[in-house]
């Protein structure tokens, strides 16, 4: 009797909570449902989101010819890595703070470094391990004993395959695509680089093969094989459909980078024009978030000319700041050298690198603080959450409030050069500007402004601050603003 007549109230209590949706327990009014603005990213872009910083791993017959892109008449004899060692490769990116690294499985001469079923042109030729290697598989076994995610680039354009440019290569790369997502685990992501040159070796024929972008690969149909295979795997081409190449090979995103981009405009295909890439397109028709890939030498391959040109950690901080600093994820190359490792000059450049970054971000000064906030859409969304280190939580404001500002009432007089914003991504890219004012002899007094923010804004000033009270004011934003993350650093 007792459990039936709570049952019924538990009922009727859902009822009214379903029916309206809007009324809360107590009895007091509390807000409803936010609504997302604009396209918003899926789940897997969301993991994707929050990797931030990964590597690129270009390895294949060109670290022994010295070369970035071979012909695709290599020998196979030409790939002999005299001391393989993925723990040292994947240590290094570990180290440096990556989340995963992508391997280059195939590079545009078509050389496989897995013992690929449909193709003797790999390392099952070569001397490496006695033709018994395979550095597709020994990479992402040390990414599993190291706690880092792998992807793969398998080059569409194939300069080694007889059949390149016809029908035949499609059924090849997808055998090579399927072999690659079912025997090596959880991918990450599947790189589908956008090169296609014309010239090449091609079984013999040595000839210029142009192919139509738009239409040769049918990539709704290679698409298709990767969702079935590898449902969490987020796929790069210049447009898409997870994200986005940032139009240009120096890991510079725009400013503003918008997470989203217009589909129906001409060239949005992959392979297709980098016009706009840069910074996204707003509102837009998709979300499709930057991905700033660069090398941490001149090349993508190692060359050891290049042994003294290895991006020095001032660079690499300036890279980090204008890629993950603009919402974007940053795609640093690391090429293994002829024994199969990362150089010791690239190892050095990066350790000082994460020494600084690892600095800076070890003490937000916005902790502790007591927070104000001009407006707030209930207690579920109150401003405490920018300061939690969740960013599955947020401060978000009234439906019609577009502008509003937050005061944080420092623990401490602290000094700080560097502000760290998050957006909540599920409810869409909100934010178009931002500004902040430090408090300064009785008087508010701006230190900085942003536009974009979206994944990450990462504001890094020329000067230092040193004050009591900060204020954030969203000055403008298409939606209510919701913010999950909140920080002030300094760089030593
Ligand atoms: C380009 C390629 O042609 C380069 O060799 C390199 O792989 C880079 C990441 O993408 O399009």
């Amino acid at each position: 009797m007792i459990k039936r007549s709570l049952l019924l109230a538990a009922t009727a209590v859902g009822l009214v909570l379903g029916l309206c949706g809007c009324i809360s327990l107590n009895g007091a009014e509390a807000a409803s449902e936010p609504k997302p603005y604009g396209p918003v990213p899926t789940e897997r872009q969301l993991r994707w989101h929050a990797m931030e910083f990964y590597g690129f791993l270009h390895f294949t017959v060109n670290t022994f010819t010295d070369k970035e892109w071979g012909y695709g008449d290599e020998s196979e004899g030409a790939f002999n890595p005299t001391d393989f060692d993925a723990d040292q490769i994947v240590g290094t990116a570990r180290a440096a703070g990556m989340a995963g690294v992508i391997l280059t499985a195939k590079h545009h001469d078509g050389f496989c470094l897995w013992p690929s079923k449909y193709t003797e042109h790999s390392v099952k030729n070569s001397p490496w391990r006695g033709g018994k290697g395979d550095a597709v598989k020994e990479i992402a076994a040390a990414c599993k004993r190291q706690g880092l995610r792998f992807g793969v680039y398998l080059s569409p354009w194939d300069r080694n395959h007889k059949d390149y440019a016809r029908p035949a290569y499609i059924e090849y790369y997808r055998h090579q695509l399927r072999e690659l997502l079912t025997n090596y685990g959880e991918l990450f992501t599947v790189w589908f680089d956008g090169a296609n040159g014309g010239d090449g070796f091609y079984g013999g024929a040595r000839e210029m093969r142009r192919i139509d972008n738009r239409t040769f690969y049918d990539w709704p149909n290679t698409w298709k094989i990767v969702r079935e295979l590898q449902p969490m795997a987020c796929m790069f081409s210049d447009a898409g459909p997870d994200f986005r190449w940032v139009g240009n090979e120096a890991g510079i995103a725009g400013d503003p980078c918008w997470a989203t981009l217009d589909m129906t405009k001409p060239g949005r295909y992959p392979g297709g024009s980098s016009q706009g890439l840069n910074s996204g397109e707003r509102p837009g028709t998709a979300w499709l978030p930057a991905e700033c890939d660069v090398s941490i030498r001149p090349g993508w391959f190692y060359h050891a000319s290049e042994d003294a040109k290895v991006k020095t950690p001032a660079q690499l901080l300036d890279i980090y700041y204008k890629s993950v600093g603009r919402g974007a994820c940053l795609n640093l190359n690391l090429p293994p050298d002829r024994r199969g490792q990362i150089h010791g000059n690239d190892v050095a450049s990066l350790k000082e690198f994460r020494r600084i970054l690892d600095a800076t971000f070890a003490k937000n000064f916005a902790q502790g603080a007591r927070l104000e906030a001009s407006n707030q859409r209930g207690k579920r969304w109150a401003p405490e959450a920018v300061l939690d280190g969740d960013r599955a939580t947020y401060w978000l404001t009234d439906d019609d409030v577009k502008q509003a500002e937050l005061v944080a009432a420092l623990a401490q007089p602290a000094t700080f050069n560097v502000v760290d914003l998050r957006e909540y991504l599920p409810l869409g890219q909100r934010i178009e500007a931002v500004a902040l004012d430090q408090w300064q002899g009785g008087r508010w007094v701006q230190f900085a402004q942003a536009t974009s923010i979206g994944n990450r804004r990462l504001i890094r000033m020329p000067e230092k601050v040193a004050t009591d009270k900060v204020r954030l004011r969203v000055t403008q934003a298409a939606a209510a603003p919701a913010i999950s993350e909140f920080g002030l650093y300094l760089e030593p």
